[in-house]
């Protein structure tokens, strides 16, 4: 239904070509012989906006008028959303792509150009961020009420430069071509407060209560962009603040003539949604990290209790209209923040906020990595949030009487569990509070889930066990499949008929019966070359180095990481290099490496990572020996868009962390949705993916979480695995005689010490079973009849790994909302 007439939400390509000329002239005003590229973008996105817009206000209606029990809506709490470029994923969601397509071709308009104008909204790091962009298009798609509420960074994650083998790093300016997907709501804006202390008072009505007067306050507005779910009509919002001034313009200091001082005051303000931190882990407390999550998480709380009071609810009832799931623990402070506005503001005595606060919130973890979990200075939170201290110190008095009392006499595990970490300098412990504060607790894949209640988190799963839940992570196959390998999907529809989209969890596994038929595996093969070439001819143009699509395409993307190991693939590049050199006849299966991931500015190591890669790849690729048979890429600037380009090009997906580290990942889904063959140890999703797609086409390598464990515990020495081990020693011996650095000698020295000495990840434990596996991978290349049909059971297998079923089980294990708006129901 459109009462609005078909103006705007027309979708024959006429209609849409109207559309386009009018935003044009309406939006853009520009005369169409003025018209730039980015003006044709900005009007393309604007209608196709308008579809959206409209289908937002109908779901909403939808919501209000169905029954009450329905009215619960998931509060999606992310420091980052990772979405990547909108427009094309609007339009395979929304069914419009040919419309479009033909459309601005009728106005001399090429969609792939208009697509490549998009600069993609970098509001994450990594994972964490892009799976909270995969969950919201989730939500969307199979119509649950969604909000994700997040910041909107004035600058998002960094663009990766390389020069002279360095990672560079350049501010990233997204906003400045404006946003045409984004609604400001100026009306929509709430008071955060910073500093100050607290004090008892009397309330309007003679109540006292605890009073915080804040040194400073500062406003959010919101800014909302839809997210179209996949053929469903359904919409979910992203909700990010914009942080502000309260008064853009402070007029009493402006009568003093301070008229410096009231501009300031408007600087520091919008300070806080400046800029992302480009790291994925937390570093040293740094102020102005804690005040961005205290400042989205304040706002967030207080609309979604505006909202509630709004529907004509009684504040005791607000668990029943919002499930907070939070990622990570970086909003964790919203269940204190919770407390505050429950008990002071709307005064709720203590253990019925306390019972709203923990129905309400659910948390999710992310790592494994001890050094990784979040804890905050206590003098600095106390000093900028000293009401929020008082309450965390409230919620754990009370919570270590508990435990008092079912463990007398445990100090230890007191002390462990504690909210408060006492054993030096004091922190906030923000996974100790994540866990005391919600319903539910959930790791990111079982082996994750597993280790969590045995080892990070391992008190509270025995104080909590009915809390802990796994929820395997999973990815939209709308971006990842159909948008960014629109061949490979047509390929696959030509097999299972349309439709497949909407429940690939079941649908794909029909592709098991196609994966020994010589024509299919011969089709299949066909849109991977063409992806390879296509991929190819970027690297050319961008990077200037020449690769071999007939080659085997062997891929490591994401974060640099020490844990991650890139540098075991280095090591790996290196003993074939040294196995030409010794036979430049030896018979080897030509490979093209490809890496790329940015690394955290102030990560040494991983900054070194990088130049490894790009001086091993310096060597490599000009050596005659080698004759074009090897060659190295470091792919620049890591996102969204260039993943979308790479994934559907890669043979061989390198998932080489060491086990028990990675708690998921999720490009290793992404990878082998789009036919590549996995390298990996059992590691995160890596054990589910094998499971699923069968353990004779995955390529297995390496020590167990287990293994890994008591090898160090043991105490490892890797000086013995490098002196063990000829071509392991030559490899590490080259790096270290500047074999690859012009013989400069120092620049791998931190890397080198580090490998001989520590080899915290085990690289050197490794070396020998991953080169073995490499061997296998090379010579099941050759046979290209059986790589097919290996490739094509992967994506038969996929099926588990899709959003849809995670979001599918969040909403049964932890949300236990029912809430699904269906259009055709009401
Ligand atoms: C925290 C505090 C201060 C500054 C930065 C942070 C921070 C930001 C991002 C910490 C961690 C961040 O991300 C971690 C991350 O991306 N984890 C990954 O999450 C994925 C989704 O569950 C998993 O698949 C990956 O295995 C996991 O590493």
């Amino acid at each position: 239904c459109n009462n609005h007439g078909t103006m705007r939400t027309g979708q024959s390509s006429v209609e849409i070509q109207q559309s386009i000329l009018n935003h044009l002239h309406y939006t853009q005003a520009k005369p169409l012989p003025f018209a730039t590229r980015n003006d044709w973008y900005m009007a393309t996105a604007h209608s196709v906006r308008d579809q959206m817009l409209h289908n937002w206000l109908t779901t909403f209606d939808i919501f209000m008028s169905s029954p009450r029990e329905k009215h619960k809506i998931v509060s999606y709490l992310s420091s980052e959303f990772l979405m990547g470029p909108h427009l094309g994923n609007n339009l395979v969601n929304l069914g419009l792509s040919e419309s479009v397509r033909k459309a601005l071709s009728a106005l001399g308009q090429d969609l792939e150009a208009i697509l490549a104008q998009e600069v993609e909204p970098g509001l994450g790091n990594g994972g964490l961020g892009r799976l909270a962009a995969c969950y919201l298009e989730s939500m969307a798609t199979l119509r649950v009420p969604a909000v994700g509420f997040g910041i909107r960074y004035e600058f998002g994650i960094f663009d990766q430069e390389i020069h002279n083998g360095w990672q560079v790093e350049k501010g990233d300016n997204w906003l400045k071509n404006g946003n045409p997907w984004e609604v400001r709501r100026p009306d929509i804006a709430y008071e955060v407060k910073f500093g100050g202390h607290t004090e008892f008072a009397h309330d309007p009505e003679g109540r006292l209560a605890v009073r915080w007067i804040p040194e400073k306050v500062i406003k959010g507005v919101a800014y909302d962009t839809p997210v179209a779910g996949y053929r469903s009509g359904g919409v979910a919002v992203l909700r990010l603040w914009k942080s502000e001034a309260v008064a853009s313009f402070d007029f009493q200091a402006f009568n003093a003539g301070e008229y410096y001082k009231a501009v300031d005051d408007k600087v520091l303000s919008e300070t806080i949604s400046k800029v992302l931190y480009p790291n994925d882990e937390p570093g040293i407390g740094k102020f102005l990290r804690l005040c961005q999550q205290y400042f989205f998480v304040s706002c967030s709380l207080q609309d979604m209790i505006w909202f509630h009071l709004s529907l004509g609810r009684g504040i005791e009832s607000f668990s029943e209209s919002f499930a907070i799931q939070i990622n990570d623990t970086h909003p964790s402070m919203g269940i204190a923040e919770l407390m505050r506005l429950l008990v002071d503001e709307h005064h709720l005595e203590w253990d019925e906020a306390w019972r709203i606060t923990r129905e309400s919130f659910a948390y999710t973890n992310h790592t494994l990595l001890s050094e990784a979990l979040e804890k905050w200075p206590l003098p600095l939170m106390a000093s900028v949030l000293p009401r929020i201290v008082e309450i965390i110190f409230e919620i754990n008095r009370r919570f270590l009487d508990e435990v008092r009392g079912l463990f007398p006499e445990d100090d230890q595990r007191i002390a462990r569990l504690s909210l408060i970490d006492e054993t030096g300098e004091k922190y906030v412990r923000m996974a100790n509070l994540a866990c005391v504060g919600s319903h539910a607790i959930n790791g990111v894949a079982a082996l994750h889930t597993d280790l969590l209640k045995k080892t990070v988190l391992h008190d509270f799963y025995e104080l909590f066990p009915e809390k802990f839940h796994n929820i395997t992570n999973g990815v939209t196959p709308r971006r990842w499949l159909a948008l960014s390998n629109p061949e490979l999907a047509k390929l696959i529809s030509s097999k299972l008929g349309e439709g497949w989209l909407s429940s690939i969890e079941t649908a794909l596994a029909w592709l098991q019966g196609a994966a020994k038929n010589t024509t299919f595996q011969q089709k299949w093969l066909k849109v991977k070359q063409a992806n390879k070439i296509a991929l190819a001819k970027v690297i050319r143009e961008r990077i200037g180095i020449e690769v071999d699509p007939a080659s085997l395409f062997d891929v490591q993307v994401k974060r640099i990481h020490e844990y991650k190991r890139q540098h075991l693939n280095v090591l790996h590049i290196i003993t074939l290099y040294n196995r030409i050199k010794r036979d430049p006849t030896a018979d080897i299966t030509p490979r093209t490496f490809i890496f790329a991931g940015k690394a955290a500015p102030g990560y040494h190591m991983a900054k070194l990572i990088i130049k490894l890669i790009t001086s091993v790849a310096d060597v490599v690729n000009t050596d005659p020996d080698v004759a074009g048979r090897l060659k190295v890429v470091f792919f620049p600037d890591f996102n969204v868009t260039n993943s979308q380009l790479i994934v559907p090009a890669a043979d061989l997906s390198e998932q080489i962390s060491v086990a028990g580290k990675e708690a998921s990942g999720t490009g290793n889904m992404k990878l082998a949705l789009n036919g590549a063959l996995t390298i990996g140890a059992l590691d995160g999703a890596n054990i589910e993916i094998r499971e699923e797609v069968g353990k004779e086409n995955f390529f297995l390598f390496g020590l167990e979480a287990a293994e890994a464990q008591s090898l160090k515990s043991g105490g490892y020495n890797p000086r013995c695995w490098y002196e063990g081990n000829e071509q392991l020693r030559q490899a590490i011996d080259q790096i270290d005689a500047g074999t690859f650095s012009n013989g400069d000698r120092q620049l791998f020295r931190p890397l080198v010490d580090n490998l001989l000495n520590r080899d915290e990840y085990l690289v050197l434990a490794d070396y020998q079973s991953y080169i073995d596996c490499q061997d296998l991978v090379s010579a099941a290349y050759c046979d290209k009849k059986k790589w097919a049909e290996m490739s094509i059971l992967n994506v038969a297998g996929m099926g588990k790994f899709s959003s849809d079923r995670a979001i599918r089980e969040y909403g049964e294990k932890i949300w236990k909302t029912t809430a699904i708006i269906d259009p055709t129901k009401y």
